[in-house]
């Protein structure tokens, strides 16, 4: 018997992914750059061995998977894939596709895709996201490619994703590059929310003086209510955890300097490309890069001394419910954001994204699960058109319950000393996109007194430069 798919790839991604797919009852076969890991994968495979066909060469892996051929390339992304797919290439035959299932970046995934147009072979770029234990036991998956590729592996992939009150946490998004793209803002979402909940922590911690334990055991109580998700379930976890060195909170052990590998950066990036404000992405992408100058932070410490902390405002029940509505406020900004950015590159790459569709393949599998993506999907289901998610009529609700909040923690921590940029940029954010008349007729002016570039007028009378003098550029 054939295998129903192919798998190429397996480190930590691949040979859980694979797992999963034989778990569900499907039959797949499985190679590896260096042979030897395959041995490994297969003799660790226990039950599942006999779903799973292990295999030493190229030729005797596309033999073995039945036509047109669904292989799954989960390697090192970047270059690898694409030494590994023209290494596959003239082996296979019509019909087949190949499934880059790492973290490419979009464009790659365009080029790619485009790349085999005019061959009889095609490509589906996949986002995957929910980490070694989201591959195992079920991710959330978001496919790019052509409708019909996506239904020679609608089953198998359906079968090993995440799923939420049983509905699977996987989707067909769009033509080449929408897989990638969706999951890419993905996860310039996650370093948000990351980013967001790291500056309450830091209010608990530096403002307030808390213990880590203390801290969990906040988070561990706003997880059950509207924050409810599992960055803040792990948050609680993380903060409640004893170092076995030292006996102290273990995150009080760990070096403040966050990696990063690029998809926040990627987020940020296109947003700008397409003129959509993303600013708490923005500020997550550089609060990381800031985080990672430990040494220069160290030495400006020296100059300008430590932030004397005194939190204007004392601990009890009411700062612990502003503090969570802040979080809450905040959040729905990084997330109108993040979905403003997708609907302005549905738009320029002809995508056709459904909103209401990805924010429900969000709700379980992929890092920023929640049940707030509910509300997302049902804002986003009622008015699949809406200009931004701040504007539904659920959410405009929620914006005017939360800002408050938002606004009065934000006040307080900056006249502390306390850096709270990513809070801060979904505050300002609301602020500017509610304000019906802004400030920019004065960038207006500025820009035709310097480079007489024109303005348009409020009563749309036919006069587009002022009268500004002597040292104006000249029209
Ligand atoms: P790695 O990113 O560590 O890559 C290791 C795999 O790539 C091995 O199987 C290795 O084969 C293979 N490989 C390399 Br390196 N160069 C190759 C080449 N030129 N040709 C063929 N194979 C090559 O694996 P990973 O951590 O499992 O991640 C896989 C993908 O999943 C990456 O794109 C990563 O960004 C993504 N990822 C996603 C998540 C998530 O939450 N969705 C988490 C972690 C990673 P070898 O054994 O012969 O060296």
């Amino acid at each position: 018997e054939k295998a129903e798919i192919g798998l190429i790839g397996l480190a930590v991604m691949g040979s859980n992914l694979a797992l999963n797919i034989a778990e569900k009852g499907n039959k797949i076969a499985v190679f590896n750059r260096t042979p030897e890991k395959t041995d490994e994968f297969y003799e660790s495979a226990g039950d599942l061995k006999k779903q799973i066909i292990p295999c030493k060469t190229i030729e005797e892996f596309v033999d073995a998977i039945r036509p047109p051929r669904p292989i799954i390339i989960m390697i090192k992304a970047g270059d690898a894939v694409d030494q590994q797919m023209e290494a596959l290439r003239p082996h296979l035959s019509k019909g087949d596709i190949m499934i880059d299932a790492g973290n490419a970046n979009f464009r790659d995934t365009v080029a790619r895709f485009d790349r085999l147009k005019d061959t009889d072979l095609t490509f589906i770029g996949m986002g995957v996201s929910g980490g070694e234990e989201g591959a195992r036991h079920g991710p959330s998956i978001m496919v790019g490619g052509t409708e019909d590729s996506w239904k020679r592996v609608e089953k198998v992939l359906t079968s090993i994703a995440a799923r939420y009150n049983d509905e699977p946490c996987v989707a067909w998004l769009g033509n080449d590059g929408a897989g990638h793209f969706v999951k890419t803002i993905h996860n310039g979402i996650e370093y948000a929310d990351m980013q967001m909940i790291a500056e309450i922590y830091g209010i608990l911690r530096d403002g307030l003086g808390m213990s880590a334990s203390d801290i969990s055991g906040i988070f561990g109580e706003w997880n059950k209510g509207r924050l409810n998700s599992y960055l803040i379930e792990i948050s609680e976890k993380v903060l409640a955890a004893t170092d076995p060195v030292s006996g102290g909170p273990m995150v009080d052990m760990i070096l403040d300097k966050a990696g990063q590998k690029g998809t926040g950066k990627w987020s940020a990036i296109e947003a700008q490309n397409m003129g959509i404000p993303a600013t708490a992405i923005e500020a997550a992408v550089a609060a990381r890069s800031l985080s990672s100058m430990k040494s220069q932070r160290e030495a400006a410490e020296k100059i300008f001394g430590t932030q004397a902390v005194s939190f204007p405002i004392a601990y009890g029940p009411e700062l612990n419910k502003d503090l969570e509505l802040a979080l809450f406020a905040a959040k729905i900004g990084a997330y109108a954001q993040g979905f403003a950015v997708m609907a302005e590159a549905s738009r320029e790459f002809n995508w056709s994204l459904p909103m209401p569709t990805i924010a429900r393949i969000w709700r379980a599998g992929c890092i920023i699960r929640s049940q707030f993506l509910d509300e997302i999907t049902s804002a986003f289901t009622k008015a699949p058109d809406a200009a931004n998610l701040i504007v539904t009529p659920a959410f405009s609700d929620m914006v005017k319950e939360s800002i408050p909040a938002l606004r009065r923690v934000v006040a307080a921590a900056i006249s502390a000393g306390l850096p709270v940029p990513a809070l801060t940029s979904a505050l300002t954010y609301f602020d500017a996109y509610r304000q019906g008349r802004g400030t920019a007729n004065l960038i207006q002016a500025q820009r035709d007194f310097f480079g007489a570039h024109g303005f348009d007028r409020l009563d749309g009378k036919d006069f587009h430069h002022g009268p500004w003098g002597s040292g104006a550029a000249s029209f």
